[in-house]
């Protein structure tokens, strides 16, 4: 059964059920806490592939229910990490179906004798469909690659074991019609040229379908009366912030929630009872984007406690608005211009697994070249990182997966439904993040066919009812001149790339086309744009003068044509440009690709190409503009460039 038989009965449970239904509980992230205890339980696991021609042998001999490496061969498989480069077997690397996993992990004596509480086991994500078993019994199911999903497990712990509790996770990268991503499965049935069973994963985006257990595996507690859910809102007026907060507490009847919030120096700025209210912070320190402010990216602690300290969870809090006119994006009311790229989860050997040193690379990276923002594309990212923007005053377009949606047969009820309830987990998850100040819905989806009207209206409006404090856009291919979607978006996030995959080689035409792409997608809208893509490609120390398509310097001039036209236009209703893309990525193997895409204007080790020279220049040049920057970095801008 190379689809997991799931996929489409859960999508079609809940198209049934009516697209609008909300998702059970919260999302918190795992801290640790006077009443809460975390265990990683990443590291080295068991692995195995099922290489069964139906890719079904392991759910035919239920190799969950006992150790893996009695059903046959297992390797050592880093979590996280995606699993495809990790061996030197090409049938790994490119393997489609059912992959297990398995680790045995000692569970605190403590936990599981006291009943007060509550064992949770958390899959920060994995690619695309698990099954999760604890010591043999089934603990959960998750559909989609890029969002945690968690099983309180302390009743099987407490039934089956002792302390030592074996988890089993297995995990499908098979796409459907009906999975975000999209894509397809095809048999070969030309017998003179494939041999029987031959199947091949088509797909829709550019980048490789990295598959595995992607984010770190937690085990945690909380007391069974628990906090589940907070959300806050912010605002605030002249010196005054003001929070509001919702507390959701499970396992008490009569929930006694009190909340502090404090200031760096640890002192006590508002308080308040209650599982909802609102806290005003005078003399309010707001949250500032990076490079815009003396002290950017404040953050207030929030703890918050329940019954008289059985339960605490603490929650950082950044004070700001966001907001979008007609021309402009206002952070605290004042403009705010994205100079920032596009990235992946995406390095040599681990694939798309989480990983600090290259996060930490990574924001040291774009603080060098005076990047204010970045696009999750295509997919959303580890919490970690943006936790790490939040800390940094880096602004986040926090994306979905709803990549390559090409087919007609994807903007079915069945899509439909599935694409709400990744926007919900979206929400659920990422709704507290001061860096977060736009959601985008989907990339370049065929919005010129007739259903893909409806369809965006539903998601936009669907995530505007579980957030109101945030635009909403989606990224739209500057082809699709006949766009359905547009009407209902806050922002217009265009992609193009004008003397690339249109009169390639012809930068001399890219200043008239950009005009006019701007001006008719303002002409027809009146919403701020941001030029949400552009590029071209460059293979690291290939040179040509003049320039020729796939050197350094050809990139350097389809930037420097692209930053004219976007100096004029900033002056109107142009609120960002990002560039496509901050490092090369590995891709599907096509003709089209020399190992992967090479628009990044680092290479994928992140080294610098020429065009990180020149965007570095340009965005450190364009934030001493806004007269914002401390005192510092001012100093910085003026001598270094
Ligand atoms: C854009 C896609 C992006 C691709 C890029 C490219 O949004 O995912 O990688 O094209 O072709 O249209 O480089």
């Amino acid at each position: 059964q190379l689809l997991p038989r799931s996929v489409s009965k859960c999508a079609l449970l809940a198209a049934i059920c009516g697209v609008c239904r909300s998702l059970q509980g919260g999302m918190l992230f795992p801290t640790e806490s006077p009443s809460r205890e975390v265990k990683d339980v990443s590291g080295l696991w068991r692995f195995r592939a099922d290489l069964s021609p139906e890719r079904n042998r392991g759910f035919e001999q239920q190799w969950y229910r006992s150790p893996l490496a009695q059903t046959g061969p297992v390797i050592d498989m880093p979590v996280p990490s995606s699993y495809n480069d990790i061996t030197q077997d090409a049938k790994i690397r490119d393997f489609i179906g059912w992959v297990w996993y398995e680790k045995d992990v000692w569970v605190p004596a403590r936990w599981i004798q006291d009943r007060g509480t509550r064992i949770v086991l958390r899959v920060g994500s994995a690619h695309y469909y698990s099954v999760l078993w604890v010591n043999g019994v089934k603990a959960a199911e998750h559909e989609g690659g890029h969002l945690p999903f968690e099983a309180d497990i302390g009743g099987v712990l407490r039934q089956t074991s002792g302390n030592q509790c074996r988890i089993t996770i297995a995990v499908n990268n098979t796409l459907t019609l009906e999975t975000l991503p999209p894509g397809t499965i095809q048999y070969m049935t030309d017998r003179s040229r494939y041999p029987a069973g031959y199947f091949v994963q088509n797909t829709n985006f550019d980048f490789f379908n990295y598959a595995g257990i992607h984010r770190p595996v937690l085990l945690y507690t909380t007391p069974t009366a628990h906090i589940d859910d907070i959300t806050v809102e912010t605002t605030f007026s002249d010196n005054i912030g003001l929070v509001s907060f919702n507390v959701s507490v499970l396992g008490s009847s009569k929930p006694a929630v009190k909340v502090t919030l404090s200031a760096h120096d640890g002192r006590c700025v508002a308080s308040a009872d209650g599982i909802r209210g609102v806290l005003k912070v005078t003399d309010v320190n707001l949250w500032w984007p990076y490079l815009m402010h003396e002290n950017p990216a404040y953050l207030y602690s929030m703890e918050v406690t329940e019954d008289g300290q059985t339960d605490v969870y603490t929650l950082p809090v950044g004070i700001r608005t966001v907001k979008v006119t007609s021309t402009q994006f206002l952070i605290n009311n004042k403009p705010f211009y994205f100079h920032g790229v596009n990235k992946h989860e995406d390095a040599d050997i681990r694939g798309k697994g989480f990983d600090w040193p290259l996060v930490v690379k990574d924001f040291n990276l774009m603080k060098w070249m005076g990047v204010n923002s970045f696009r999750t594309s295509h997919y959303p990212y580890a919490e970690e990182i943006l936790q790490t923007a939040d800390r940094h005053g880096i602004v986040i377009i926090d994306e979905c997966p709803g990549v390559g949606i090409k087919d007609i047969r994807s903007f079915g009820n069945v899509s439909l439904a599935h694409h709400l309830t990744v926007m919900e987990e979206l929400v659920r998850r990422d709704k507290n993040h001061p860096s977060v100040v736009m959601w985008s819905v989907a990339n370049e989806p065929a919005s010129e066919m007739p259903p893909a009207g409806f369809y965006f209206k539903e998601l936009v409006s669907h995530t505007k009812s579980l957030d109101s404090s945030r635009p909403v856009t989606y990224i739209t291919d500057s082809n699709y001149a006949r766009d359905q979607g547009a009407p209902y978006v806050d922002v217009i996030c265009v992609n193009s790339y004008l003397s690339w995959y249109h009169d390639p080689g012809h930068t001399e035409l890219i200043s008239l086309q950009l005009n006019t792409q701007f001006d008719d997608w303002f002409g027809k809208y009146q919403k701020p744009i941001i030029q949400s893509e552009y590029g071209a490609d460059a293979v690291s120390g290939l040179h040509s003068d003049p320039p020729m398509m796939f050197t350094e310097e050809y990139q350097t001039t389809v930037l420097q044509n692209y930053h004219n036209v976007f100096d004029q236009k900033r002056k109107e209703f142009v609120i960002g440009e990002l560039i496509w893309n901050f490092a090369d990525f590995m891709t599907a193997q096509t003709i089209t690709r020399v190992v992967g895409n090479k628009k990044g204007i680092l290479t994928r080790q992140r080294q610098p190409k020429a065009g990180a020279f020149l965007l570095r220049e340009r965005y450190w040049r364009i934030a001493n503009e806004t007269g914002a920057l401390p005192a510092w970095a001012r100093f910085f801008a003026l001598f270094t460039f």
